[in-house]
């Protein structure tokens, strides 16, 4: 019998009194069984929420406009660049966008 939550060097004995509180689903996503305890978490691009249940979508674009050099739209789970039409997106970075140019001049 396990007297207190947490007793790792008793860890055998231990996991047979612990409530194993992931088999009452209690995670959004994914739950992490603790002796004593347990720990939800999230798949990335989603923050665990205050009630530490629930995942939620983190707007990578209210930081650093996501990176992107012009326009950031958030999606759940993620994010993507985009340009605006008088800009294409650069052939070196997802995130850049260079500005349209009908002479072959610029590169
Ligand atoms: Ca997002």
């Amino acid at each position: 019998m396990c007297l207190f939550n947490f007793c790792p060097h008793w860890r055998d004995v231990c996991v047979l009194s612990d409530i194993n509180e992931c088999m009452e689903n209690m995670c959004e996503w994914q739950c992490i069984n603790l002796p004593g305890s347990h720990l939800c978490i999230c798949p990335r691009g989603y923050t665990l929420q205050r009630d530490g249940r629930h995942c939620k979508d983190i707007n990578e674009c209210n930081q650093k406009n996501g990176g992107c050099s012009h326009l950031c739209v958030n999606r759940r789970g993620g994010f993507k660049c985009a340009c605006p039409p008088s800009h294409r997106r650069s052939s070196y970075s997802w995130k850049k966008c260079m500005p349209k140019t009908t002479a072959s001049s610029a590169g």
